[in-house]
This record gives C-alpha cells, structure tokens and sequence, in this order.
C-alpha cells in the first residue's frame, strides 16, 4: 500500500508527514516536515520506487490528462508527455551557485549569496505545493554501500518527476535505509511553482514563468522551482551528482564529471579497457556509450552516458562509476542507422517527453527513420505533416529509460567500487581546427586540453544553437565550484595517480569540410578512433607527434571498409599554426576571466602551446 494522507484540519504538518513515514531517521522526518509546513502540500507520499507506485502514479497522470499511454503493442509500458513550450530544456540563466564566497563559484556561475537566495526563494516556495500532494523520493547515486556512492532525497511535487527519477536512480527503500543519522546526503527540494485553489483545474504540465535552480554546495542542497524539465528537476542528475557532487570531490579527493563510461574487449586476448568521454550537451555521449564498431576485434559495452563519479582506488589506479540507473537521452537524431543499441533499448517501459505521436499510437521524431510517416501529432499535440516548416518531435525531446534494458550492457554497471579507467576523451562540436583525435603529451597537457574546449551551442541549453562557447570538460554548466579550482583539483588528481593515470585524448566527429559536410562518417566508425587510442594506451599504435598532440601515423587510423577521401582525411587531421595561435589569444582572454585562480601549470601549458606552434 502507497502511503498517502490527506491534511484533516485538525491534524498537523507533524502528523501528515509522520504518519505514514518510513523512516525512524529525525533529522529526515524534520527536514520533511520543515519541507511541508512551508510548501503545504495537501498531502504526503513516502516513495518506494515498487511498480505499484508506478502503476498508480502513471494511471493518476493519464487519468489528470498529463501522460498519453502509447499503444500497448507497439510501445508497451511507455508513454508521452508534452511540456509547456516554454519549459523545454535546462535554463543555465536562472542556474544559481549560492556558496558563502561569490569567488568560490567563479566567473563561469551565476551567483547569490546562500541568505540572500534563501530570502529571495522562500516566499516562492511558500504555499507552492498548495492542492498538490508532496513525494518523498529517497535514492542512491551508485549501487547501495558502494565505495563512491551517495545518497539523498528529492522532495517534489511533479508526479513526472517521480515517475523519471524511478528509471534515474536507485530509488525506494534501500536507500532511504542508508541514510543514518549523522551520515552524508543531500538534500533537494523541487516545486513546479504552480500551486492549486480551491477548485482550480490543473495544467497538463504545470510550471511557472518564473525559475530558479539553486545549489547550496556548503549545505548540500538544491532548491529548484518553476520547471518541470529534464536536469531542472530531476535533482539527482546534474544539480546533485554533478554541481553538489563536483564539490563533495573536491573536498574529499575524487571527481564528478559530464562523461559517458564504456567497456572495450579485445575479442583475441580477452582484455578489457575502459573509457570516459566528456562532450557537452547533445554532442554524442550516448552515442558513443552505445557504441557499434564497425571494424572487428571489439566488443563494446556500456556502463553509462552521461556522468561519471571517479575516485582513486587502494591499488592507486583512478576507478569510476555511473551513479545513474536509466538514460535521460536526446531523441532526435536517433535512428536504427546513428544508434541501434538505444532503439533496442526504448522497446518499452519509456517515458518519452516531446516527441511526436503517431496516428497508431507509437513515437516518432526528426532522424528515428529515413522514411518520415505521412501525418503525425507534433510535440504540441498539433497536427503535423512532412511539409510543416517546423520540427515534429522538439530538438531537446527526450527518452527517459532503465539502463538495464540496453542490450549493450555491461556487468560492470553493477560493480559496487567501480572499474578502472584506461583513457579519458575530451570532445566538442568543432567545425574547424580540432582534429579527428590526438593524445595529450601529459596529464597537464591534458587539464590544459580539457580546460580549453571549446563547442558549438545545441538544443540542449537555452540559446543560440551553433554558438562556439568555451565548454570546460563539458562543465561549464555544471560546475558547482569555481572552474579554476576545478582545473586545480584535476591537476592533483594527476599528481595522485602519477604514472597510474589514464590517458588522456581529444577528439573532434564534427569536423566540417568548406561545402558543410561532415569529413568522418562517424557513429559506429568512431570505433576507429577508439582502436588506435587503445593501441596507444597498450604502446602499439604509432603517432606523430604536433604542436597540439600526437596524432595517428599515417597508416595507423584503421580504415579498412570506408572511403574517406584522402583530401579529407588530410583535413581531418590538419592542423593550421595560425588559427591556433588565434585560438591560443582567445585561451589567454578566456583565462584572464579568472584571474590569479588560474593554476600555474595551465598558464605555462598555454606557454608551450604558443613555443610549439611558433616553432
Ligand atoms: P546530453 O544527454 O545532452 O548530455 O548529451 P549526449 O552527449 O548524450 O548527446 P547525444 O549522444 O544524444 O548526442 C546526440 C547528437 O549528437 C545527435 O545530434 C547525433 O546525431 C550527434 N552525434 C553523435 N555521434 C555523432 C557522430 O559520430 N558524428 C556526428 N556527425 N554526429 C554525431
Ligand atoms: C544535458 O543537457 O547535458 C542533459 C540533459 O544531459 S538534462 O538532464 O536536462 O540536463
Ligand atoms: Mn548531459
């Protein structure tokens, strides 16, 4: 039986959180009820992530016109939701990091001083869950009483939320059980801001035109209000295991990173390497989480695709683990062609957001076939046919699926400490200049790498898309500390692991030709790229060694099976002294935003840099 109570007026806060409650925890119990008494909900529900709280939540939300059963056949156990139009993707404007200091968050994060937000935030949250009912949602990020797990709890008043932090995380019992007294977790607060009179009929997505996402890192809690979209209110994600989470690693010694994790078996010796990729926003982390080579002699599976927790391990080797337990993925662009692993794994059991629906109650967005259907209802529940001028599915929509039903998926996933990492990849959209791969000349060379990507803008932020901004280890948005710090603390890691670190690379699938398309084929035959990369990391593969990293030897990059023009191929790998000196002028404005907090060894990096490409 769920537990559910509705306030009776004599009946206090105190009661209605109390008496249905599953844990005997205090400090939980009162920080719930701090929670209720001021959002005053009409009533409280203790998750415990079962599929009977699933299978009531999802009716009530169909039942209330918010979710639209897809057919049974075809989609079984999934279904759509539409967003209001103007909440569709992360707002990094109204993304706060309220740390004492306005230095500790630096000049890449917006700020307000931890009192100031609170005052600002509470007559917000005052009443907002009024005639809606209040989740508690406990989960761990990793498995249970894992070596780099963490635990919280997000109190929401979005069912949806519920509903997707059920596929996100380890949700329910196990974890709320963890949390002891005196032990470490976080604590987060959603509301949709939209609180319900007397009589008020709902909205189908309710939200507010006015949000706010807020982090408290010294306290560990987030405060989120007004959105009910994706990593705005799913806290587990990028709010805890990324901004709340990248301090904890600071402070405590590991690392909280926006990259995919994958398995790589070599099919002759039985060897296994792992791997971690940092790219930004819809720049192909799930992709190539999921991974199909296209050349034989790899096995490819997957651990995660989008963020990683990693920590050195006793045998002084740096280990890793998803904390995840679903994929909140990008929909658009994904086909049997570009991603067969992903639509294998959205067979059922997904909640999709945003996308169109077709007239035989199935799920249909730009890029899931060749062939587009000849009508179709478009995100906004309009009619929509091929010669709409507009998208049918959002750019942003996404899936929302458990990561147990990927095909792809690796044993690892469930590995409590974590595995060890072989190499780490940064990446980005780049048009221009980044070439298809180089390794680092040294881990500082490869702090200096990641700390200096840069991407083009996609559908994922609020923007212009196609921008080129400067995306730190795909962290820009992300980092719940000072990003010079942050380049400080990786820089230490390194002097940690010493000659136990992985490798680290940059790639580039994006590069364009000057008529616009794309020089490498990219998808499956990135496995091209990963192989020489493990041949590196074994010492086999030969390189040529550049101003700005050691590129494959010619001959080295496997390239049997595709025609890659050799024009193209030469301009995949060029690399033009002048545009990155250019780019070196722009590092040094781009590190001048920080002022002395840049670490030295980055300083002389871009030093060298400009000594080699002079050279
Ligand atoms: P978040 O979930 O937003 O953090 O992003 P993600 O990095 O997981 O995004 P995802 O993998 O879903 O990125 C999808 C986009 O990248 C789609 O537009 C794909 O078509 C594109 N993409 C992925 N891999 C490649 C590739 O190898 N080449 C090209 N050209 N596009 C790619
Ligand atoms: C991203 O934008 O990097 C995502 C989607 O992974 S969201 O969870 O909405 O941030
Ligand atoms: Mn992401």
């Amino acid at each position: 039986m769920s537990a559910t109570q509705t306030i009776e007026a004599e009946s206090t806060v105190t009661d209605l959180v109390r008496a249905n409650a599953t844990t005997a925890n205090e400090e939980v119990l009162q920080w719930v009820t701090e929670v209720a008494e001021l959002t005053k909900p009409v009533e409280v529900v203790w998750c415990d992530g079962s599929q009977d709280e699933w299978n009531r939540i999802t009716s009530e939300m169909v039942e209330a016109g918010s979710l639209i059963p897809l057919n049974k056949d075809l989609r079984p156990g999934s279904f759509l939701a539409r967003s209001h139009p103007a909440d569709v993707a992360r707002v990094e404007d109204r993304t706060f990091i309220c740390s004492e200091k306005e230095e500790d968050a630096g000049p890449t994060n917006n700020w307000v001083a931890p009192a100031e937000m609170k005052a600002e935030l509470m007559p917000l949250f005052d009443g907002a869950m009024r005639g809606r009912t209040m989740y508690v949602v406990p989960f761990s990020m990793g498995p249970v009483g894992g070596a780099i797990t963490q635990l919280g709890i997000e109190i929401t008043d979005s069912p949806y939320a519920v509903l997707n932090m059920r596929i996100m995380t380890r949700m329910g019992q196990a974890a709320l059980d963890g949390i002891t007294p005196g032990s470490e977790w976080v604590r987060t607060v959603h509301s949709v801001g939209a609180p319900l009179e007397e009589g008020q009929a709902d909205e189908a997505w309710p939200c507010n035109d006015t949000k706010y996402i807020t982090h408290f890192p010294e306290t560990l809690e987030v405060w989120s209000y007004g959105s009910g979209y994706g990593g705005n209110a799913l806290l587990s994600k990028k709010c805890f295991a990324l901004r709340i989470a990248s301090v904890m690693g600071r402070n405590e010694g590991w690392l909280a990173e926006h990259m995919l994790l994958l398995k790589l078996t070599n099919v002759d010796t039985g060897k296994a390497y792992h791997l971690s990729a940092a790219f930004p926003s819809a720049c192909g982390k799930t992709n190539l989480a999921m991974l199909q080579p296209t050349i034989p002699g790899w096995k490819v599976e997957t651990i995660g695709d989008d963020i990683a927790w990693l920590r050195p391990g006793k045998d002084g080797r740096l280990y890793a683990i998803n904390p995840e337990a679903g994929f909140f993925g990008v929909a658009p662009g994904t086909g049997e062609s570009t991603n067969p692993v992903a639509m294998e794994t959205l067979w059922g059991n997904t909640i999709f957001t945003n996308v169109a629906l077709t007239d035989d109650g199935d799920v249909w967005w730009e890029g899931k076939t060749d062939e587009v259907p000849a009508h179709l209802t478009d995100w906004q529940g309009n009619d929509w046919t091929p010669d709409a001028d507009r998208p049918a599915a959002h750019p942003n929509s996404r899936f929302t699926v458990p990561i147990q039903q990927t095909p792809s998926l690796a044993a690892d996933w469930y590995e409590q400490d974590g595995v060890p990492l072989d190499a780490i990849l940064f990446g980005g959209r780049r048009a221009t200049n980044v070439p298809l791969v180089a390794q680092s000349l040294s881990w500082e060379h490869g702090v200096f790498v990641g700390a200096t990507v840069s991407s083009e803008k996609t559908a994922a932020q609020e923007g212009t898309v196609g921008e080129l901004r400067r995306d730190p280890f795909a962290m820009l948005p992300f980092c719940g500390y000072n990003m010079a710090d942050y380049w400080g603390h990786w820089l230490e890691m390194g002097e940690t692991l010493g000659d136990k670190a992985p490798k680290v690379f940059q790639v580039n699938w994006f590069r364009k030709g000057a008529d616009g398309r794309f020089l490498w084929p990219g998808f499956g035959d990135n496995s091209r790229v990963i192989d020489w990369i493990i041949r590196r990391v074994e010492g086999e593969a030969r390189g040529r060694e550049t101003a700005i990293g050691t590129v494959p030897a010619d001959g080295e990059l496997n390239l049997e099976g595709i025609e890659v023009p050799a024009e193209d191929l030469d301009e995949l790998f060029s690399i033009d002294p002048a545009s990155w000196l250019a780019e070196a002028d722009l590092t040094e404005e781009f590190f001048a935003r920080f002022g002395d907090r840049v670490p030295v060894a980055l300083r002389d990096q871009l030093t060298q840099l400009r000594q080699r490409l002079s050279a």
